[in-house]
């Protein structure tokens, strides 16, 4: 069974990563996939203009996995001179690798490189890294995060710089299980070298739009009602529509059924669960605990007001 996971879950990195849509074609990209009895991966390189990506891996000691992991080695030559030598540090035995180059910062006149790693574990998660040239001969590491849904790069207001485009992994078995879970997508553009969230920016409503447009179609609202609504309401939150997905949720809620059921948490946010004291502990209704982490993560405000945020 665990066993089963793991290729499914390995199915569905592949998926993610396939479905991007960029300025670059596919024959940019490099997938790197290790095998299980392989102690090394054949070097692979990827070219763009006098830029050249070299793509290696190995048996590694990293801080995560103490034996028998694998690393993924990139170097990084322009013109012939090496710029970048990085070394992955990862917990994975057989780890998945992909490289591409994705305009996601202006000002610079060359292509980042991506990595995108795929860490291992059931579900958990692909780490995802830029290599940008900045000054003239200086190439920053810039960390874009670890995501656990799907991965994409969208140029969404064709200024010819790409967005990255994720699942919301707040919302991930906060209120269902993994597969019950609905995620929102999560937009970020690339300010002064650092992602900033720009999920609230007027360029991104298609992107909502289109989300709830799936996500009305799939069926969630019966099969998994507790996982599919937080991502209903913010969606439409992000439109200017929250008030009225949050009515709607109203409506459906059902307080004995068992997909609404009451959770007791803990009113100290800094105590993890199983050391709460017994006078912290709360149990609150499946509105109640929205409430609470709407307000938590800033959207509470998106749900009470009506007219589109433009958050820049
Ligand atoms: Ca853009």
């Amino acid at each position: 069974m665990q066993h089963l996971s793991v290729k499914f879950c390995f199915a569905s990195f592949w998926t993610a990563l396939f479905a991007h849509h960029s300025s670059f074609a596919q024959t940019d990209i490099i997938y790197q996939h290790w095998q299980s009895d392989a102690d090394r991966v054949e070097l692979q390189t990827l070219e763009h203009g006098n830029i050249r990506a070299e793509l290696s891996g190995g048996p590694t000691i990293s801080t995560f996995a103490k034996e028998n992991a694998r690393h993924a080695k990139i170097d990084i030559s322009v013109q012939g001179n090496l710029v970048v030598s990085y070394t992955s540090d990862t917990r994975a035995r057989t780890p998945s690798f992909k490289i591409e180059f994705q305009n996601i910062i202006s000002g610079n006149e060359t292509p980042e490189l991506i990595l995108f790693e795929y860490t291992g574990g059931a579900h958990c998660c692909t780490h995802v890294m830029a290599f940008s040239k900045n000054d003239p001969g200086r190439w920053d590491q810039v960390e874009l995060g670890s995501f656990d849904g799907e991965i994409r790069f969208e140029d969404i207001n064709d200024d010819g710089i790409s967005e990255l485009i994720v699942s919301d992994d707040r919302f991930l078995k906060a209120y269902a299980s993994h597969a019950c879970s609905y995620r929102p997508w999560k937009i970020m553009s690339m300010k002064t070298g650092q992602p900033v969230d720009i999920t609230r920016h007027k360029d991104t409503i298609p992107i909502h739009q289109s989300y709830l447009k799936k996500l009305s179609e799939s069926g969630g609202e019966e099969r998994c009602s507790a996982g599919y609504w937080p991502a209903y309401i913010a969606a439409n939150a992000y439109l200017g529509q929250g008030n009225e997905a949050w009515s709607k949720m109203v409506e459906a809620y059902k307080p004995d059924a068992y997909p609404y059921r009451n959770r007791v948490i803990c009113t100290d946010v800094s105590v993890s669960f199983p050391k709460c004291p017994e006078e912290l502990k709360q149990s609150m209704t499946y509105p109640e605990l929205l409430e609470r982490d709407f307000k938590e993560i800033g959207l509470w405000a998106a749900v009470t007001e009506r007219q589109p945020k433009d958050e820049k």
